[in-house]
């Protein structure tokens, strides 16, 4: 008798080729690391330190419901973390009373003419969630701007260099006419105007109807800006998040030059589809290997854990030319 085939990780058909594959480590961070009582670890921002070490912003929530802000650290970004005794930016109500039931899923821009980086947040107001702003140097203390987009609004990140002149946002204000990308821009981070739309969710039976919003921070690479996005779609079980592609014009980013139609990463392992709330992959940061290709993407996993799934960024790019169409041609069609 022959053994039965071992199970692989990445169960991706293959009809369809895994664009994303998961690290076998995965889930990479649950709440059993950390070093104080928490319900949930997820929806990290991510960057690169410079001295190569990979730091996690990562989400905590706790049994109170409420989030704040943890860095967790590792010189290989799969383990081997080292993790903030205690909470790293906590939400500050009475400065900041926008952030009063919470601060949520950050955003790592490194901003080369300012030398430092640019964390971009959800805080959880009266008024529901808006936009938050702070600046550091180190991951230890933060010069906070407070709310820059006011609710409903979220999903958010500020590309690492000026736009003729503007620092560019990309973030998903909320209306009842669906949740769609948008683009602003302003002179000194604090003052934000010529908003721009950027990409729409999609209608009907789309996997990306009516809700989307950016995931990690855009990715610069020769041809444009290189956008994950989740779609949202609402099953009568509950909502379903997947991730989409898509590229944006480099000078002019709100110019949307491909957009794939499939879904390219969703819950499929266990981690992914069974938590506090199933069925969800949310990434919010990603790293580049020193080989300029490979992206790993660190998301969050049923808002209970945070995984790590590799690209690279050539096979996206191949990807979307094979699969991709003009935003503005398809318009009328969808
Ligand atoms: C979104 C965000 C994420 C969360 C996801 C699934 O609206 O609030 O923080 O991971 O829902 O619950």
């Amino acid at each position: 008798m022959t053994a039965p085939e071992t199970t692989l990780i990445n169960v991706e058909s293959s009809h369809y080729p895994p664009l994303l594959l998961r690290d076998p480590a995965n889930p990479i961070l649950t709440r059993k690391d950390w070093p104080y009582s928490i319900n949930s670890v997820f929806n990290a921002g991510a960057t690169l330190l410079q001295d190569g070490t990979t730091l996690l912003l990562c989400r905590i929530e706790d049994r109170r419901g409420l989030s704040h802000l943890c860095a967790a650290r590792s010189k290989n970004g799969v383990d081997g973390w080292q993790i903030d005794r205690e909470p790293t930016l906590m939400p500050s109500p009475k400065e900041y009373p926008e952030e009063i039931w919470g601060i949520e899923d950050p955003r790592i821009t490194f901003v080369p003419e300012l030398q430092q980086y640019v964390v971009t947040y959800t805080s959880y107001s009266r008024g529901g969630p808006g936009v938050s702003l702070a600046l550091t140097k180190d991951f230890r203390s933060f010069e906070r701007y407070g709310v820059i987009m006011p609710p409903d609004d979220k999903d958010t990140a500020l590309l690492p260099r000026r736009i003729n002149g503007y620092w560019a946002l990309i973030h998903r204000p909320m209306t009842p006419l669906g949740s769609h990308m948008w683009i602003s821009y302003s002179p000194d981070l604090h003052h934000w105007g010529r908003h721009r739309l950027m990409l729409e969710a999609r209608r009907g039976a789309w996997w990306d109807a009516n809700k989307i919003g950016l995931s990690p921070p855009p990715i610069e690479t020769s041809r444009g800006w290189l956008v994950l996005y989740h779609g949202v779609r609402h099953t009568p079980s509950g909502c379903l998040y997947r991730l989409g592609l898509a590229l944006f014009d480099l000078e002019n980013p709100e110019k949307c030059l491909l957009r794939g139609d499939s879904w390219i990463f969703g819950p499929e392992a266990d981690y992914e589809r069974n938590g506090d709330v199933n069925n969800v992959v949310f990434p919010c940061g990603y790293t580049m290997d020193p080989d300029g290709d490979t992206i790993n993407v660190y998301y969050g996993a049923a808002d209970c854990s945070i995984a790590l799934a590799r690209a690279s960024a050539r096979s996206l790019l191949e990807w979307l030319d094979a699969n991709g169409s003009c935003e503005r041609r398809r318009a009328q069609d969808v």
